[in-house]
């Protein structure tokens, strides 16, 4: 039927996406009106080039803004849990996502090594789980998952069916018990797990690709044989506090195996976010996680374009 639209679509998504990084940004630009200029096009692009990244780049697709993990529904797809967790046993959670003709989706593209990425986390932002679940033949997909305490927890499935766009759909798990719902951990530089010292350095700024390096220590000394995980060095989930919006962002292509590793996240509006680091060494994969601010800056405008370019003085009413 329309497989040839929607691979179109497709394939101008990955341009949007890639645009500012393979210079092709202008080509993509032609496709709307003059000014219009791809929504994500600043988030991968060379820290050089990108000249215009704190402007408000207006869309004619104001859906576009809305960030990924808030909808259980979106575009004709649907994330489906079928399984009830229990707290603190090892459950095979398994769900389907259907698509526009409701039936279970059964080809997906691969990204990042896999066909699909499984992000579950607390409704309080203290525990994160990053799994890669099995896909049956019949659509449904099958993981071991354990959530140890009860409570509300979120589940983001990250993917892309075949012949679609990427997008992120997310699910309430509900696991039954009393909940002793924790604070939101201090905003900090640096987090520490089974030995190893993560330390963030840069800052969130609304609407804009902000460069974040995260540097991996162990006993002290920087650790330079980190090992690919997923196609690359190390992978970044940020989730905003309040509404846990979802944010996959990726590094800037390293071929440096630590200690640093940079990425660009675009982070939709001020808070607080949670920052999950991914990292393999030593055969292992860990998390590293962090609670950051991102400035006071305004929200990102989605209407017409102001008049008054700078946003960011407060004082001027
Ligand atoms: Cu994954």
């Amino acid at each position: 039927m329309n497989a040839a639209t929607k691979l179109g679509a497709y394939v101008l998504g990955l341009a949007v996406v890639f645009g500012g990084a393979l210079g092709v940004g202008n080509a993509v630009g032609e496709v709307g009106p003059a000014p219009a200029k791809p929504e994500h096009g600043t988030t991968h692009s060379a820290p050089a080039a990108d000249s215009h990244g704190g402007h408000a780049q207006a869309t004619a697709a104001a859906q576009d803004d809305t960030p990924g993990g808030l909808q259980v529904s979106e575009r004709g797809y649907t994330l489906n849990p079928l399984t009830t967790v229990k707290p603190g046993e090892p459950t095979d959670f398994r769900f389907t996502v259907t698509g526009p003709d409701g039936r279970p989706v059964t080809d997906y593209q691969v990204e990042h090594d896999k066909k699909l990425h499984f992000i579950v986390v607390s409704r309080d932002l203290g525990s994160f789980q990053h799994v890669h679940p099995d896909l049956g033949a019949d659509g449904v997909w099958s993981v071991k998952l354990t959530l140890e305490d009860p409570g509300a927890y979120r589940a983001f499935a990250d993917f892309a069916p075949t012949g679609g766009s990427g997008l992120t759909l997310g699910a309430d798990l509900l696991v039954a018990g009393d909940y002793a719902p924790q604070p939101l951990p201090q905003v900090a530089r640096t987090a520490t797990v089974d030995g190893y010292t993560v330390s963030l350095a840069g800052d969130l700024v609304p609407g804009r690709a902000s460069k974040l390096t995260l540097s991996v220590s162990k006993d002290g000394r920087p650790v330079t044989d980190l090992q690919r995980y997923l196609g690359a060095y190390g992978h970044l989930v940020a989730l905003r506090a309040g509404d846990l919006a979802y944010l996959h962002v990726h590094p800037e292509e390293s071929v440096k195996a630590g200690p640093e590793i940079t990425f660009y996240a675009e982070v939709p509006s001020g808070g607080d976010y949670r920052l999950f680091l991914d990292f393999q060494h030593d055969g292992k994969v860990r998390t590293a996680d962090f609670t950051a601010q991102a400035g006071t800056g305004q929200p990102k405008p989605t209407a017409e374009p102001s008049a008054s370019p700078s946003h960011g003085d407060n004082h001027s009413h």
